[in-house]
């Protein structure tokens, strides 16, 4: 593949780069995205309606569930190739930041350590009244497992909507997005907020923005470079452009 000489001279020369990543970038590891997130049992709801607090309070079993079989899809995947090509990335850009909308942790997996998780990660459960982790828990047929400490009810540890972004998350992702001079928008579709304002806080600053997706998005007229089709497959013939 191709990629334009000036964009490949850029990553040469090291700049401040950072990448955000959505559904898409995992698509390929056989997670399904957001937008066609809801197959067989749980088809007949709208992700949106499952991943609030509101639902929570409705049918906490019904949101429980959900997430323990998202989290056993999580499970049996592995990251493809564009989550490991992002993670060779950073071992040739010195100030590189990963920012993902995703929960399933695949980025971690593939040698991303630092990776800054905006809507948390859905490996982690906490209580809902005290907040405290709980790194195991009894699943019963009927009822959603408790918190030993305070016998509140447990809930996945990941951002519903409606909830505010970990503080301290947000401000590094805001914070990189604004001094970089390369911003890659990865596999999203750009509608959820806030995390779909740091391409354009990137781009007021004159950062050049480069997006790798499926489909063209509303970020699409803005980007300096639009590359579509698969980041599975678009990211490694980058990384080889550039470095090897
Ligand atoms: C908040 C965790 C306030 C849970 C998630 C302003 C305007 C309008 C609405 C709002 C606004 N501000 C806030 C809102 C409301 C809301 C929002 O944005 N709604 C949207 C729907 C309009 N935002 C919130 O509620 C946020 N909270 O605002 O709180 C507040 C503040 C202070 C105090 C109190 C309250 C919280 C947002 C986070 C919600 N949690 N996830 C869970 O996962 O269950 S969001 C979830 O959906 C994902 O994390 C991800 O962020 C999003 C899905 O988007 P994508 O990742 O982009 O996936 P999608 O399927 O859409 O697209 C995939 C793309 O990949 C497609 O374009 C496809 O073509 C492409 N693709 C597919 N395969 C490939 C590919 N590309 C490349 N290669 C491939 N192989
Ligand atoms: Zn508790």
């Amino acid at each position: 593949m191709d990629f334009p000489g000036r964009l490949v001279r850029l990553l040469k020369t090291s700049p401040r780069v950072v990448a955000l990543t959505g559904a898409g970038v995992s698509q390929e590891s056989g997670l399904r995205t957001f937008r066609d997130a809801q197959t067989g049992l749980w088809a007949q709801y709208k992700s949106e309606d499952l991943a609030s607090p509101q639902a929570f309070a409705r049918d906490p079993k019904l949101v429980w569930d959900w997430y323990a079989w998202r989290r056993e899809a999580v499970k049996a995947v592995r990251p493809n190739a564009g989550h490991y090509a992002l993670a060779e990335m950073a071992r040739h850009i010195s100030n590189f930041t990963l920012v993902t909308q995703n929960v399933d942790g695949l980025h971690r997996m593939a040698g991303s350590p630092d990776v800054i998780e905006l809507h948390g990660n859905i490996q982690r459960v906490r209580c809902s009244v005290c907040g405290e982790f709980a790194d195991d828990w009894i699943d019963d047929p009927v009822s959603v497992p408790r918190c030993s400490s305070c016998g509140g009810m447990l809930r996945p540890h990941v951002v519903w909507f409606g909830e505010p972004l970990p503080r301290p998350e947000l401000e590094a992702a805001i914070e990189a997005s604004q001094v970089c001079r390369l911003f890659f928008s990865i596999g999203t579709s750009g509608v959820v907020q806030p995390a779909a304002t740091l391409a354009h806080a990137a781009n007021d600053r004159g950062a050049i923005i480069v997006e790798i997706n499926a489909e063209p998005t509303p970020l699409t007229s803005t980007a300096d470079y639009f590359f579509q089709g698969k980041s599975g497959v678009i990211l490694p013939e980058l990384v080889k452009a550039v470095w090897l």
